[in-house]
């Protein structure tokens, strides 16, 4: 893709865009101005820095001005067709929408649209994997008993066939998320649970030592997908691997969904065919609203179906009318134009790093992210993400395999090209990117605290920040955000 040419920023409408924001923000304003001015405030600072987060976006005004509706204000716990709640027709069309566009959006026999983030996908998910899996006889005699009147060794029933499940996910320090069985998140109290790692040498999941965890582990839930692995994951592999232990296996696509939808993750890559529940936000590289999807096998569906209000709040209707627009635009050709460059620009982003002599985690990527090990600059992922932002380039700390800072001050880097690709980056402007990154690391150097050597404290070279913020600059007014909405 040339730069210059931004896909699915609706320039097509912005001159109307530009009217509804205008209005809208002079609504805002009569009420409580300074909510009007950070509105106003928060465009201009996403205008003029380089977003390199990898699990952000820029979503259309149509997806954006979606959200801004009476929606809100409709309660309608339950689904469609089936509300706790009346006067839910309209309601009833947006999520169908939702759910059909993801269905035929990713060839998935059941689409759920209410999860409000993707921790609340997964949690549905685990919830409706419990509800299916987990065979109790004798728990509906115990569960008709009073409170009052179980005896411990009926605790001890209840406790040992609903609880104990196990689950196994990848390990946050390796890119899994800390939803897949992290020891402190809920995921890892409410199963018991064992994680998976990398290859310590390539960076590469090792399929062979997965499948030897898991035969040995036998657990319940195995988790694929990952927040910070910079490679494809194979999960036709994953799918065998559950398979022979029985285990029911879980996708969590939540970060590259949008090469899922855009048909650059095909054939074993592509998960929903080979898992039994995937789960996904929308916001990511899907490009839609923040929140979350949960497609389903048809086994599972009429558990997920009940996942509010076994576990969720009241659907947020706004957000899922936002959903169907979104994964309207994601079912256009464009949309598979955009996810190709996605992939192509971080394949160049990597490439800038590697020809500088900078350190990436597997030694490149082949999906949207790349993982920069900073320790050749002498620097923590703290410091690093700090230095970055005073020159204008937003990126996030991120821990590397077997990080010898742990997850708070870490030692990487995650840089994703979703964003800018939407703004109309192309290959050379990502080259560019690694150039401006790799010379304000350069010009950073740890800097002692009070007490001592600190992993937070650094000093950036005079000059520099003032210096990347003009280049940044440059590439950014090539590249405009919303090009023609004014406020
Ligand atoms: N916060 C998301 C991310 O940045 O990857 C995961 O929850």
């Amino acid at each position: 893709m040339t730069s210059s040419q931004p896909s699915g920023l609706g320039a097509e409408y912005a001159d109307k865009a530009s009217e509804a924001y205008r209005a809208a923000l002079q609504v805002i304003e009569s009420v409580e101005p300074r909510v009007a001015e950070a509105t106003r405030k928060e465009l201009e600072d996403q205008r003029s820095s380089l977003k390199l987060i990898a699990s952000e976006n820029y979503a259309s005004p149509a997806v954006l001005l979606t959200m801004g509706t009476w929606f809100s204000d409709k309660y309608a716990e339950g689904t469609v067709g089936h509300r706790f709640y009346a006067a839910c027709q309209n309601v009833d069309t947006v999520e169908a929408l939702a759910a059909e566009h993801a269905r035929e959006l990713f060839g998935a026999p059941y689409a759920y649209a209410q999860p409000h983030s993707g921790i609340d996908a997964n949690l549905v998910a685990y919830w409706a994997i419990l509800a299916t899996r987990v065979e109790a006889p004798g728990l509906a005699e115990l569960g008709a008993k009073h409170v009052n009147d179980l005896s411990e060794a009926d605790w001890e029933t209840l406790r040992n066939r609903m609880g104990n499940q196990r689950l196994m996910g990848m390990s946050l320090d390796t890119g899994g998320h800390l939803t897949h069985g992290f020891r402190p998140n809920i995921s890892g109290k409410m199963f018991h649970q064992r994680q998976y790692g990398t290859d310590p040498t390539t960076g590469f999941i090792d399929y062979d030592a997965v499948a030897a965890a898991v035969r040995e582990f036998k657990p319940l839930v195995l988790v694929a997908g990952y927040s910070a692995y910079p490679r494809r994951v194979n999960f036709a592999k994953m799918r065998e691997i559950a398979d022979e232990v029985g285990a029911t296996l879980m996708v969590d696509m939540a970060h590259f969904a949008g090469l899922v939808a855009g048909k650059v993750f095909t054939g074993d890559e592509d998960p929903v065919p080979f898992a039994h529940v995937t789960t996904t936000t929308t916001h990511k590289s899907l490009r839609g609203p923040r929140g979350g999807l949960v497609l389903a096998t048809e086994e599972y569906a009429p558990a997920v179906d009940k996942g509010c209000p076994m576990v969720l709040g009241g659907p947020l209707s706004h957000v899922m009318a936002a959903k169907a627009v979104a994964l309207a635009e994601a079912r256009q050709p464009a949309f598979r134009e955009y996810a190709q460059d996605v992939a192509d620009n971080a394949q160049a982003l990597a490439n800038g790093f590697l020809k500088r002599d900078a350190a990436l985690v597997t030694g490149g990527t082949d999906n949207h992210l790349v993982l920069l090990d900073v320790t050749s600059f002498g620097l923590t992922g703290r410091q690093a993400e700090s230095a970055l932002l005073d020159a204008g380039i937003v990126t996030n700390r991120n821990a590397i395999p077997a990080d010898p800072n742990g997850a708070w001050y870490t030692s990487g880097i995650r840089l994703g090209t979703p964003a800018l690709t939407t703004r109309g980056f192309g290959a050379d402007d990502f080259d560019r990117v690694a150039e401006l990154v790799v010379e304000v690391l350069q010009n950073t150097q740890p800097a002692a605290g009070p007490n001592g050597p600190s992993k937070a404290k650094y000093t950036l070279a005079d000059g520099t920040a003032e210096r990347v913020h003009a280049a940044a600059s440059e590439l950014l007014d090539a590249n405009p955000l919303y090009p023609g909405l004014t406020l």
